[in-house]
């Protein structure tokens, strides 16, 4: 039905944005329009559940561990679930790898065979939250497959970031949001619940140049190296500079939504404990990366860009310092000086 003259409706809903996006896309013939769209649709869903948890008693552990030994709650377990029957209904990606399973999966049906993508997911991070009502997140990103007319292999989901076709993350807050980018800018799209639409509310987000946050473990901080230390130490306005102010939810989402809306650093660095920190490449570090590149902020592993990574296995570690380029950078320089560094030699 045509709208009447004059009449210009001021929301643009996550799928009239992506459609009108597609154009950016045409070699991909609608696929990644209706990959995402799923993705949305299954975010809803997630949403809907987390809303209503309390409500209806499905807080609580489900008693198995996932491959990372965490307690899955049956939050995660519903999630994981969800995006996995979208993308699989959704019949355009030909496989998934998520953060709650150990091996990932190849829709083998030959309805999936000559379709392009691949996703990654983390359904529910930060689940450790999620009995005590703070902000939990999902993580996504979507890669082509290497060699197309076959079905999903592992060398599909251990490409490095820079080969990302799209990433983003929904943050189920004190609103819902999805976030995301196909390498064109970030957009952000709150839900709203009244017409169950994502709709458009952060239009080409930009992070700030520095910011006033810093977001770290402290408990921690004495496993860390000296380099990290004094960077702590320097957040903290050692050295006579203004100190920042410290930021530390424990999800990893929504530590990171604050500072690329308001500007900051999040650091998840080697410990003595964790030589390799304790957040997961494919699923959380690779997807906010891109992000965080194209609002213009950094993501690195305190030496070198997380996205030139090539990732060995699906459930490989990486240190991550993320958010505002100077901040990132001040994080790097302080590595660097550290004389007795293993890579500084
Ligand atoms: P959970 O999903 O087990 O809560 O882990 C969340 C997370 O991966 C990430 O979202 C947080 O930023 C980080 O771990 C918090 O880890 P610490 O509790 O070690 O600070």
């Amino acid at each position: 039905m045509m709208a009447p003259r004059g009449f210009k409706r001021d929301i643009v809903t996550l799928p009239e944005f992506i459609l009108e996006r597609q154009k950016d896309f045409p070699y991909v013939k609608g696929d990644l329009t209706t990959l995402l769209n799923d993705i949305g649709v299954a975010a809803k869903i997630v949403s809907r559940e987390v809303r209503k948890a309390g409500l209806v008693n499905i807080l609580g552990e489900m008693g198995n561990d996932n491959i990372q030994g965490e307690r899955q709650k049956k939050l995660d377990v519903f999630a994981d679930q969800q995006f996995i029957a979208a993308l699989r209904q959704g019949g355009v990606a030909c496989g998934v790898a998520s953060e709650e399973q150990d091996e990932f999966i190849a829709f083998r049906d030959q309805l999936y065979l000559g379709h392009p993508y691949v996703v990654a997911i983390d359904p529910l991070d930060g689940s450790s939250n999620i009995d005590v009502n703070v902000s939990i997140g999902t993580i996504f990103s979507i890669y082509q497959i290497v060699e197309s007319g076959r079905e999903a292999c592992l060398e599909d989901f251990l490409q490095p970031g820079r080969e990302l076709v799209a990433a983003g993350y929904v943050i189920y807050g004190s609103s819902t949001m999805l976030v995301f980018t196909t390498g064109r800018g970030v957009n952000g799209f709150t839900l709203d619940p009244s017409i169950g639409e994502f709709c458009l509310s952060h239009e080409n987000i930009q992070i700030p140049e520095s910011g006033p946050f810093y977001s770290i473990n402290e408990g921690n901080l004495l496993d860390c190296s000296q380099g990290i230390q004094d960077f702590v130490g320097w957040c903290k306005g050692q050295g006579g500079g203004k100190a920042l102010s410290g930021r530390y939810i424990g999800s990893l989402v929504a530590d990171f939504h604050r500072n690329l809306i308001k500007g900051g650093i999040y650091l998840y660095p080697a410990t003595t404990k964790a030589p390799l920190g304790k957040l997961r490449l494919l699923y959380e570090c690779n997807p906010l990366a891109f992000i965080v590149e194209q609002a213009g902020g950094m993501a690195s592993d305190g030496y070198r860009p997380i996205m030139d990574y090539q990732p060995r296995e699906l459930h490989q570690r990486v240190p991550l310092f993320i958010g505002s380029p100077h901040l990132v950078q001040k994080a790097m320089d302080f590595i660097h000086s550290e004389v007795n560094h293993p890579l500084n030699g």
